[in-house]
């Protein structure tokens, strides 16, 4: 059986991170290990007054006592990172597991919609670039490739701009990138990759709907490492992600407002299974 390790927080209530990760990935068929690097009550975004406790310090720890028992993994998938902190523990655990066959995956979680998640500062996205340097692919939204690149944050973009971020994002280090939520039109909405090696970009989208749940970009994630990680390739696994993705928002639709702090992406994984078959 296939192991990915995921680090990244707990937020408690929410639908986001491990709490994502951890159905997703199963569902797949993939043995998943956490490391949890924070636990907090809920994500960050549309509750007041969050808890935050910060488990920084269990990382070097649980990495130590792991290396006693030599557990490996088929990939280390990343997503939010609480402080610089963390992501320096994080860099850390990619030197010392990191084998010639590991799928390093990195979703820079951080901002969206032009700004930085709450906590965080404008220095962060230059730490996170040096995680994203070590990763085979990474997965931002479009504020968070343009803070990444240091390239002024748009609303409104065409494919040469999408292009030019992908490229400067490779030039980071990471090998692939794919930048997620682009809508050229109404109608539509996507992941745009491009991979560095065979200076290829495919861009999948499916039908655009017009409201934001918390949470998307973890299920993408998620979705997206899994399938690669059960040896889909890369094409198939992004289609498989943003397909599973858009169901998951249309699952939640009925119900939109009391259920924007995440999606019922539950009631989706019997078609997760079928799809991954
Ligand atoms: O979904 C990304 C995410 C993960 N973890 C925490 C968050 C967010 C987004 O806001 O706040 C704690």
């Amino acid at each position: 059986m296939k192991r990915i390790v995921t680090i990244q927080d707990i937020s408690c209530f929410g639908k986001c991170s491990v709490t994502v990760a951890l159905p997703i990935i199963s569902s797949i068929g993939i043995e998943c290990a956490i490391i949890p690097t924070s636990v907090l009550s809920t994500h960050t975004g549309g509750f007041e007054g969050f808890t935050f406790r910060d488990l920084s310090d269990d990382i070097p720890k649980i990495s130590d006592h792991w290396k006693k028992y030599d557990i490996g993994f088929d990939t280390i998938y990343t997503g939010y990172l609480g402080s610089v902190k963390q992501i320096d523990y994080t860099i850390d655990f990619i030197k010392d597991f990191k084998k010639e066959s590991t799928l390093v995956f990195v979703d820079p979680a951080m901002a969206d919609k032009g700004r930085m998640y709450t906590g965080f500062d404008m220095d962060f996205p230059s730490h996170m670039a040096r995680l994203c340097a070590m990763a085979d692919i990474i997965v931002p939204n479009v504020t968070e490739a343009s803070f990444l690149t240091n390239t002024p944050y748009t609303e409104s973009y065409d494919e040469e701009h999408i292009k030019m971020l992908l490229k400067r994002l490779c030039k980071l280090g990471a090998k692939k990138a794919v930048i997620t939520g682009i809508a050229f039109e109404k109608a539509t909405q996507g992941a745009y990759f491009y991979d560095s090696d065979t200076e290829e970009y495919y861009y999948y989208r499916a039908e655009n709907i017009e409201r934001n749940f918390h949470g998307t970009g973890d299920t993408f994630a998620s979705v997206f490492a899994g399938a690669i990680t059960k040896g889909f390739d890369l094409k198939r696994a992004l289609e498989i992600a943003v397909d599973f993705t858009v169901e998951c928002i249309k699952a939640t639709l009925p119900n939109a407002e009391e259920h924007k702090y995440g999606v019922k992406f539950e009631e989706c994984i019997p078609s997760l299974i079928e799809k991954i078959k």
